[in-house]
C-alpha cells in the first residue's frame, strides 16, 4: 500500500525546507523501486538505499540498473498552510483582505478581544483583589444578583466598544431594560449584544466563567437621529436594532476564562479558537476550523430540575442512560459545570449535548436568547452542530424583547436531533 499524505500541508513556497523534504518523501513513497534514485531529499535517499539493498541480496537486474533521475512531481492537492499559531490581529487583517469582514468589524472584534484580556486578568486575581462576592444593589436586568465582577466586566465591555467608535448600539445582559445608544461622537454601524461575565456564580470558587457576544449590522431605519429624536424615540430605535433574529448575526464568539483563556469566534466562515499567550499578551490561534463531532456521549444538563421537566425530556434522559444515540447500550457520561461557556466549549471539542430546558417553574428556561442562545447557536452551526429550542432553530427566532429567554439545546447535530425527536412526540 502506498501511503497517501493528504492532511498535512506545508508552506507552498518552493524554498521552504519542510516543503522540499516532505514533498520528496511523498514522491519517493509513490515510486517503484526501479526508479527510486532521486537524490537530495530524505524520501529519495531512503528509496535508493532500499533499491541497493535488494540488489545485494539477489534482486533482479532491473533493480540494479541505474534508473533515470526522476524529478519530484508537484502534487496538485497542496492547499494553503495551517493558520494555527497566527495571532488574532493578523488573522483579522487576513479576514478583511479576503473580504469576509470589513475594517470596521475588525476593529469591533479587536476591541472585544481587549475587553476579554482585561476581564481575564481580573478573573485570575479575583480571589486576592477583593473582587469576589456580590456587588449589592438591585441586581441585573433579569433580576439576578450581580457579582462585583459582573459589574466591572460590563463597564469594561461598554467602555471598549464605545471607544472603538464603530458601535452604534450596545445591549448587555447586565444593563437595565433598554439597550444603550452610543453617543454620536463615538457612533458606528454595528450593534453589539453581550453577556460580559456568564456563569458568574462560579467566580468565588475559581471555576470557569466566560464572556459571550454577538454582532449585528445596524438596521439603518432604526439608527437614532441625535439632533431630532427625543429620548423615547431613541430607545425605541435601539430596541428595534437589537431585536434581530440570530440569522442576521455577522459575527459571534465567546471567551472562556479557565485554566487557559480561550477566545472562540466566527465571522460566518467556520469557527476559530485563539488561546491567550500570557507571556506576550496575545491571542494565538490554537484551534482552526473547529468541527463538532456529529455524535458524542456526554450530556450536560442541570438534572436537579428533573422533576419539573416535560415527559418527553424525561424519556430522553432515560434513553441516553441506556446508550441513546451514540453509546452502544452504555450510559452516557454527565458533565455539568453550570457555566455555559465552559460546558459549550467542551461539547464543541468532545461532542455531545448541552441543554437548559424550560420546565414547570420557568417555561423558557434560564438562558437569554440575545446574549447566550443566539451567539452560541451561530457558533454551533458554523462548527457543523445545532442550536435548538427543542422544537425549532434558535437562529430563526425573531426576539420580542431584549432579555427574552428560550429553552436551549446545542452540540452534536445527531444528538440534538435525537433529543428533538422525543420532544416532538410529546
Ligand atoms: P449566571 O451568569 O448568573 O451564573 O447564569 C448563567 C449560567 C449559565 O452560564 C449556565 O449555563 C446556567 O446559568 C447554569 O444555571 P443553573 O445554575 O441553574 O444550572
Amino acid at each position: 500500500e502506498i501511503p497517501r499524505v493528504t492532511g498535512v500541508q506545508t508552506c507552498a513556497l518552493p524554498i521552504c525546507p519542510c516543503h522540499r523534504v516532505f514533498g520528496l518523501t511523498v514522491v519517493a513513497s509513490a515510486m517503484s523501486l526501479a526508479t527510486a534514485t532521486a537524490p537530495v531529499a530524505l524520501g529519495g535517499a531512503r528509496a535508493t538505499l532500499r533499491g541497493r539493498r535488494l540488489a545485494h541480496t539477489g534482486g533482479s537486474d532491473k533493480v540494479i540498473q541505474k534508473a533515470p533521475a526522476v524529478k519530484p512531481r508537484r502534487r496538485g492537492t497542496v492547499t494553503t498552510a495551517s493558520a494555527v499559531g497566527t495571532n488574532l490581529t493578523t488573522w483579522l487583517l487576513r479576514q478583511e483582505m479576503e473580504h469576509k469582514i470589513d475594517g470596521e468589524l475588525a476593529v469591533v472584534l479587536s476591541s472585544v478581544s481587549i475587553a476579554c484580556k482585561r476581564i481575564s486578568s481580573l478573573v485570575q486575581k479575583a480571589g486576592i483583589s477583593g473582587m469576589t462576592g456580590l456587588a449589592g444593589g438591585a441586581g441585573n436586568a433579569s433580576g439576578e444578583d450581580q457579582k462585583k465582577l459582573d459589574v466591572v466586566s460590563n463597564e469594561i465591555f461598554c467602555e471598549v466598544l464605545r471607544i472603538s467608535g464603530r458601535t452604534g448600539v450596545i445591549a448587555s445582559a447586565e444593563e437595565e431594560d433598554v439597550p444603550v445608544a452610543v453617543e454620536e461622537t463615538y457612533n458606528g454601524n454595528y450593534v453589539v449584544v453581550f453577556d460580559p461575565l456568564d456563569g458568574s456564580s462560579n467566580i468565588d470558587a475559581a471555576v470557569s466563567t466566560g464572556s459571550i457576544f454577538g454582532i449585528y449590522q445596524s438596521d439603518q431605519s432604526c439608527v437614532p437621529d441625535w439632533g431630532a429624536d427625543d429620548e423615547g424615540v431613541v430607545q425605541e430605535k435601539c430596541i428595534t436594532n437589537v431585536c434581530q433574529p440570530g440569522d442576521n448575526l455577522l459575527a459571534a464568539g465567546y471567551c472562556m476564562y479557565s485554566s487557559s483563556t480561550i477566545l472562540t469566534l466566527t465571522v460566518g466562515h467556520g469557527v476559530y479558537s485563539f488561546t491567550l499567550d500570557p507571556s506576550i499578551g496575545e491571542f494565538v490561534m490554537s484551534h482552526e476550523d473547529v468541527k463538532i463531532p456529529a455524535t458524542g456521549k456526554i450530556y450536560s444538563f442541570n438534572e436537579g430540575n428533573f422533576v419539573n421537566w416535560e415527559p418527553g425530556l424525561k424519556e430522553y434522559m432515560d434513553a441516553i442512560k441506556k446508550g441513546g444515540k451514540a453509546n452502544d447500550g452504555k450510559p452516557y457520561s454527565a458533565r455539568y459545570i453550570g457555566s455555559l461557556v465552559g460546558d459549550f466549549h467542551r461539547t464543541m471539542l468532545y461532542g455531545g449535548i448541552y441543554g437548559y430546558p424550560g420546565d414547570d417553574v420557568n417555561k423558557n428556561g434560564k438562558l437569554r436568547l440575545l446574549y447566550e442562545c443566539a451567539p452560541m447557536s451561530f457558533i454551533a452551526e458554523q462548527a457543523g452542530g445545532m442550536g435548538s429550542t427543542g422544537r425549532g432553530r434558535v437562529l430563526d427566532i425573531q426576539p420580542d424583547e431584549v432579555h427574552q429567554r428560550v429553552p436551549f439545546y446545542t452540540g452534536s447535530r445527531e444528538e440534538v436531533q435525537y433529543l428533538e425527536s422525543f420532544l416532538r412526540e410529546n
